[in-house]
């Protein structure tokens, strides 16, 4: 259909006000403008695009990600109607790309799966792009409309005949908007594969184009959260080889779980709402921890595995050990908390108690050896785990005694604002001398570790509390750790991991990453760690020195110099004297650092149960992939 002309209105006035509000402040609408607002652009459109595949119309969606830095988003729904909306008076298309809010399919069935940060629809992304090119295929025409910054260029026109129905969204973001605009293929992937995880036989691709040779991945699986917890299981051995599993609906509440339990000590539940990651739970998380705990303990005391009179089991003693994803569908979805994450709605909580204990309940009478191999699991976490406190009740209590029973091998700032105050956690005595001598000892702390810390993927909470070195790491942060952890108790906002850049060095940063992810994940989440970059090169000729932080930069200065330097490689710290590790790699002034994010933890946790954990496949395995990597060992 050709749009008839128009008269400028004062809904069209309406329309422009609220798109240069979300130009004016895109931070409240997508977050941020950086990497994670930028990414954001993309994961609204594939919302859009999982709106229509929850709602039964579509099977499959693919994401592009083009040469010139524009990113597509094609879907094989029933396509945007662009007929008239009735009450706004334009074509729907336009009301749905220009209108805040207007995500959700007017009078259409299905979920209005949006909330949160996602949802807050096309027209934010439409608002953001400097330009954004929508094409239609429905009721047989290929439609397509331009937008820039928010508002139509063209009229709705016919390109082409099609049989197929379909949207298909390519988008510029805006230079003026964003920081910097760099796709990071591994953040889409991952959020694809999840999205395909919780979206049962929904086939959802990645093309990446920006490289000569075009990188293509495809997701699809045909057992959904099934498929979830053997992903997250992977290089684990598991407890029960069958998940538990099942999807239920009550009333208009869809509920969806899957449960498999591994050998280790960690606890990996993930929770979903409208396929949005809950990261800060809410009521189904609250639901599935109280049913679990109870059908468990109900369950070992009918069949006297548990005493009449033994205390029960708590739910972290059950929860040991396992990989968990729970996914609701909700029809009026609440999301609150700091970053609009955790569910709402007080009604989900009951609803998903009732039938996940009713159905953990049938599974553990159907399948009594692996009820019985759940319950010694958890009896032996509780064991572990008044062990565990013991200990932790000493550290506390020697911590009450001498007041600032810092550690003596800490070496602290003068300035005890935590908000400016920086710790280097070092690896070694000597690098931690150089690092003592070269500091600005006015905000910057510096902790020497010896050595290799404990692997805490295979060791629990008494194990890892016995280690000297991590002990004097929670101290020295103040924060304590686990359900105790206090952000607010931060004695310091940045915390550097400071290693050498070999293997040994490449091993003990993976270390202390997973004990951060393990035990400090809340300081990864408010962005206090980072890793600190040393130069790998140090090039001098006479005075002069330069240095360089990547084997590529080195050889290009190399090619492309006539003149003679003499090369260092700076295998440790320690051959940096205090003047030149402090220009390097301290100075806020001049360092270059890596802020860790959760992924980065998670891809260490992966890679370290991949090479320490029990099973030997794996690690062989990832060697054998590696071993050409081996000696750069990096994440
Ligand atoms: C409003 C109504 C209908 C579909 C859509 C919006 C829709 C939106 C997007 C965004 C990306 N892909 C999409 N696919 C569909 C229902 C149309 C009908 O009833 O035919």
């Amino acid at each position: 259909m050709i749009e008839k002309e128009r008269e400028y209105n004062a809904s069209d006035i309406q329309i422009l006000e609220g798109l240069e509000a979300v130009r004016k402040r895109p931070g409240m609408y997508i977050g941020s403008t950086g990497a994670k607002g930028l990414h954001h652009l993309v994961f609204e459109i594939v919302d859009n695009s999982i709106d229509e595949a929850v709602a039964g119309f579509c099977k499959k969606i693919e994401v592009t990600i083009n040469q010139d830095n524009s990113v597509t988003v094609c879907d094989y729904g029933r396509g945007i109607p662009v007929d008239i909306h009735p009450v706004m008076g334009i074509p729907a298309l336009e009301v749905i790309l220009t209108t805040l809010h207007s995500g959700g399919k007017f009078g259409g069935s299905g979920y209005n799966i949006s909330g949160g940060l996602h949802g807050v629809g096309l027209s934010v992304v439409n608002a953001l792009s400097q330009r954004m090119e929508v094409h239609i295929k429905r009721d047989g025409h290929i439609y397509q409309q331009d937008y820039e910054r928010g508002t139509p260029v063209s009229e709705i026109r016919i390109v082409g005949e099609s049989k197929e129905t379909g949207t298909s969204i390519r988008f510029f973001a805006d230079e003026e908007i964003f920081e910097e605009i760099v796709y990071e293929r591994e953040i889409l992937l991952q959020r694809l594969r999840e999205l395909s995880f919780l979206n049962r036989n929904l086939k959802i691709s990645l093309s990446d184009k920006r490289e000569e040779e075009e990188f293509y991945q495809e997701f699809q699986y045909s057992e959904g959260l099934k498929d979830f917890v053997a992903y997250i299981n992977k290089n684990k051995e598991v407890v029960n080889e069958q998940p538990i599993y099942f999807e239920k609906k009550k009333g208009d509440v869809i509920v969806q779980v899957a449960i498999q339990y591994n050998n280790s000590y960690s606890e990996n539940l993930y929770s979903f709402a409208n396929n949005i990651r809950t990261q800060e739970g809410g009521t189904h998380e609250i639901g599935f921890k109280n049913g679990l705990t109870r059908v468990i303990n109900d369950y070992a005391k009918r069949n006297n595995i548990l005493k009449e009179n033994d205390n029960n089991l708590s739910g972290e003693d059950i929860r040991e050990g396992i990989a968990a994803i729970i996914s609701v569908l909700v029809k009026d979805p609440q999301f609150e908390g700091q970053t609009k994450t955790k569910l709402g709605n007080t009604y989900i909580r009951g609803i998903v108690e009732s039938i996940l204990f009713e159905q953990v309940e049938d599974f553990l009478n159907e399948n009594p050896p692996v009820a019985r191999k759940l319950l010694d699991k958890a009896i032996s976490a509780r064991r572990a785990r008044e062990a565990a406190k013991k200990a932790r009740e000493l550290t506390r209590r020697k911590n009450a005694l001498e007041s600032t029973a810092l550690p003596g091998k800490l070496a602290d700032c003068s300035n005890k604002d935590p908000a400016e105050s920086e710790l280097f956690i070092v690896e070694g005595d000597s690098a931690g001398g150089s690092a003592k001598q070269g500091r600005d000892r006015n905000y910057q702390a510096i902790l020497p570790l010896r050595g290799k810390i404990l692997n805490v993927e295979k060791a629990r909470l008494d194990r890892v509390l016995s280690s000297e070195e991590i002990r004097n790491i929670i101290t020295a942060m103040g924060t304590g750790i686990g359900e105790d952890f206090d952000i607010k108790k931060a004695r310091y906002h940045k915390l550097f991991i400071m290693t050498d850049a070999d293997v040994d060095g490449s091993h003990i940063r993976v270390l202390l990453l997973t004990f951060f992810y393990r035990y400090m994940k809340e300081l990864i989440e408010n962005g206090y760690l980072y890793i600190a970059q040393p130069p790998l090169y140090g090039l001098k000729r006479g005075k002069e020195i330069k240095y360089f932080y990547e084997d590529a930069d080195l050889n290009d200065f190399l090619s492309q110099t006539e003149q003679k330097w003499s090369i260092q490689r700076y295998k440790g710290l320690g051959e940096m004297d205090p003047e030149q590790l402090w220009t390097t790699t301290m100075d806020a002034e001049t360092r270059t650092v890596l802020q860790v994010t959760v992924e980065d933890a998670i891809k260490a946790n992966d890679i370290l149960s991949a090479l320490m954990g029990d099973n030997v496949e794996p690690r062989r395995e990832f060697i054998e992939s590696n071993a050409r990597y081996a000696a750069n060992l990096d994440i």
